[in-house]
Order: C-alpha cells, then sequence, then structure tokens
C-alpha cells in the first residue's frame, strides 16, 4: 500500500533541521524568560492527537456541486491509507473516525487489521439516520429516532446498535449521534413530542451501549430542516444528556450555533457539569461553513482551549474529551487542509499551555480587566511554531509537512491506482 516512505521523511526533515534548532533554541531563551520550559510544553504538544474523519479525506461539496479532485479515496480502506499519510506528515493525528453505512465492509477485521499496520485506530463511531439507504424500509424524510411512526423509529435504532457493533469490532469506544430530524414549516411538528420520541429512542440506544463506551450526542441549529431542529442546540443537547444518564455527553461542532455564539462559555459549562464529550473542529463564517480549522477565527479556537487547558490543569474530575475534525474540503487537497487544519488546532492548544494561568486567576479575581485580556492575548500572540515542528520531527514527522507531502507526489502517484468513480465519495456531516 502506497505511503510516503520514513526515510524520504528525514531526508526532507535534514534540509529545515539547522533553521527549526536556532528557531527553537530562541523560543526556548524567550519562554525562560517568562518561567517556561519549552521542553514541557514540547512533550505535551507531541502527546495532543486529533482524529481525522474518514469522510473528510473526499473532496467535498456544496449542494451546488462538486468538484472532484484527483485520486481521490473509493472506499474505506483508501480513505484509511489517506488518513496514514496526514499523520505521518502531522504526527497528531493517530485515530479516525468513521461513518455507517458509509465507510461499511464486509469482513471488519480486516480492516482493523490494516489499520493496525498503519499505526492507526479507531474512535467515535458516527451512525447516518439523515438519508435513506438502498432497500430500506421506511423512510427518513420525516424524521428517524423522533419520527411519528414507530416503525420508522425502530429501524433507526437498530441501526445505531448496528453501529455499535461495526464499532466494537474495531475497537472503538464511543458512538455519535446525530439526527437530521426536525421540521420545515411552523406548526409542522409537535416540539415537545418529539423531543420525547427521540429521548425514548434514544433511551433504546443507550441502554444498549456496551459498559466501557460513551454516546455522544451533536446538536445543530439547521439543516438539512430549516425551521427548527429536534437537538437544535447546546441547551437540547444537554438536556437530553442528563436525561439519559452518565455515559452521554455532549458534542461541540464549532459550526453547528449561530453566529457570534460564545462558544468557549458553551464549553465551560459542559465541563462544569461532566457533559463535554468532544469536538468537531472546523470554522466558519456563515453557518455550518466547515471549513479549516483555524483558517476564519484562530483566536475563538484559542479561547475554547483557554477553557479546556483550565480544566486540565484543575484537573477537573471526568475531563477527557475526544477531539475530532469535521470539515469539507471543497477546493483543496482534502490530505493538505486536514494536515493544515490539525496543527492549527495544535497550535491553539499550545498557546493555551503558555497562558499564565496564576496571573490571570489574580487579575480576576482583581476585576483588572484589562490586564486579564492582555494575559490572553501575550499567550495568543506568541508565534509557537517552532514548538510545533519539533514536536513534529521528534515524533517523525515532518518539519514542513505541506512542502514535503507536496514533494512526495502521493496525490499523482495514487491517481494511478485510484481511476475517478465519477460518485460522491464524502459526505458533508
Ligand atoms: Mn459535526
Amino acid at each position: 500500500m502506497q505511503r510516503i516512505e520514513k526515510s524520504f521523511i528525514e531526508e526532507q526533515n535534514q534540509r529545515h533541521i539547522d533553521d527549526l534548532n536556532k528557531d527553537f533554541s530562541y523560543l526556548g531563551e524567550k519562554l525562560s524568560r517568562s518561567g517556561i520550559d519549552i521542553e514541557t510544553v514540547t512533550a505535551a504538544a507531541e502527546k495532543f492527537q486529533i482524529a481525522v474523519p474518514s469522510w473528510g479525506t473526499g473532496t467535498g461539496g456544496t449542494r451546488f456541486a462538486r468538484f472532484a479532485g484527483i485520486g481521490e479515496p473509493r472506499n474505506i480502506f483508501e480513505k484509511l491509507q489517506d488518513c496514514a499519510v496526514i499523520n505521518d506528515m502531522s504526527a497528531c493525528t493517530d485515530s479516525v473516525s468513521p461513518h455507517f453505512p458509509w465507510d461499511c465492509v464486509d469482513d471488519f477485521s480486516e480492516l482493523k487489521q490494516q489499520s493496525d499496520e498503519l499505526g492507526l485506530s479507531w474512535i467515535a463511531v458516527n451512525s447516518n439516520t439523515f438519508q435513506d439507504q438502498q432497500g430500506q424500509a421506511h423512510s427518513y424524510k420525516y424524521g428517524s429516532l423522533s419520527h411519528t411512526d414507530a416503525a420508522t423509529r425502530q429501524q433507526a435504532i437498530e441501526h445505531n446498535l448496528d453501529v455499535i457493533k461495526y464499532g466494537q469490532a474495531l475497537g472503538a469506544k464511543s458512538l455519535t449521534v446525530w439526527v437530521g430530524d426536525g421540521s420545515n414549516h411552523p406548526g409542522q411538528q409537535h416540539f415537545q413530542r418529539a423531543f420525547e420520541r427521540y429521548l425514548e429512542s434514544m433511551k433504546k440506544i443507550y441502554a444498549e451501549l456496551p459498559s466501557d463506551w460513551e454516546m455522544h450526542i451533536e446538536h445543530k441549529m439547521f439543516e438539512p430542516a430549516f425551521y427548527s431542529t429536534v437537538i437544535q442546540d447546546w441547551g437540547s443537547n444537554i438536556l437530553a444528556a442528563m436525561e439519559l444518564g452518565p455515559k452521554c455527553k455532549s458534542l461541540v461542532d464549532l459550526g453547528h450555533h449561530a453566529p457570534n455564539v460564545n462558544i468557549e462559555m458553551i464549553v465551560s459549562r459542559l465541563i462544569q457539569f461532566k457533559k463535554l464529550g468532544g469536538f468537531h473542529f472546523n470554522d466558519s463564517k456563515y453557518g455550518d461553513d466547515d471549513l479549516d480549522s483555524g483558517s476564519l477565527h484562530p483566536y475563538q479556537q484559542f479561547l475554547i482551549f483557554n477553557e479546556l487547558v483550565d480544566a486540565e490543569a484543575r484537573q477537573q474530575e471526568g475531563f477527557a474529551p475526544a477531539y475530532m475534525l469535521d470539515q469539507s474540503h471543497n477546493v483543496t487537497d482534502p490530505i493538505e487542509s486536514l494536515i493544515n487544519s490539525a496543527a492549527e488546532v495544535q497550535r491553539s492548544y499550545v498557546k493555551a499551555l503558555l497562558i499564565d494561568r496564576d496571573a490571570l486567576y489574580g487579575h480576576q479575581t482583581a476585576n483588572d480587566a484589562i490586564m486579564a485580556s492582555n494575559e490572553l492575548k501575550k499567550a495568543f500572540n506568541l508565534d509557537v511554531s517552532p514548538i510545533l515542528a519539533m514536536a513534529r520531527y521528534r515524533a517523525g514527522g515532518a518539519i514542513e509537512p505541506i512542502a514535503t507531502y507536496r514533494q512526495s507526489g502521493y496525490r499523482q502517484l495514487v491517481a494511478k491506482s485510484r481511476p475517478s468513480t465519477g460518485g460522491n465519495t464524502s459526505g458533508i456531516v
């Protein structure tokens, strides 16, 4: 299976290592003046991992069109191969999140064997009851887990139970549930009854959850339903998660909120009540745009990590969110976007580690708004690129991941063995 050779990465790294050593040592000296040990921060950066969504490896599209790239993966095995390249370059994406039935295979042990060989693990299996599959008995046109028809709800429940089984075969430990259920017209749906039916269905799935598994609920304000959705916001989400039990938590997709919503505060609330299950990272300008993480609002992403690192520093009980990218790459090579985005999320994490928390708490207690804000800005404004590059280098990744990937000619090579199917190999969730 085509991969970028370790020796090639090392060869490329040799061209950059002298400059990196100089930049790293300069930054180390600068940080030491603030009492920060660069080695401690670099070790933390090396440990940071974020999962890649299997569906993100194919070129995305809009409801108008999709412009396919060359050498797109045609099945989960080829998607996995691309995920390995992303991890080989970035050294911070060692797990993959699959989507079913899109990633269904006859033999899950074969898939597990391939992921093991590539050094990748599986996290968060995703169910799909927002579109109809061929031969399906009941349609999801008017909803799935909250449908007015009991047989349709039962079909959606059984699909989720199947997805748990697939996940168990792959060694995953959580199920992410997002439903497109909702309404397009005022009056179309009885809000309370729809939510009651949803909860009743989710309780049946929760009851079958393996003991060491978690279930994550993803909320989304609109689309495909444009008037109301059953799990519209973090309020409905946490209410459902509280109703279901301790193994059920909320998942925050950055693009699934109204514009200008204070997402970092939502994150804080979820942490406080032990309900933060994980993230789908992406960026957005208008809605669920699924743009590359950190491409538009790096400060917002940093403020979210400020909350996460704060919880980590306080050793908040039950705090172990799963990090994942969830993006749609319409005009870029998905491998490049995913490498870049993983590093941008890692960058926010590293910057948040540099915040002087004692000083910040002091300013908060003294109600010194300017100094508190400046304390955050001080960490955000620092260029931590040498730390990220050194973390990658030490973990066997590429100092310059995009340049190394392009230099390898991987996409052109796989294009030969992956003729276009003409079909859409990716989804937008
Ligand atoms: Mn998502």
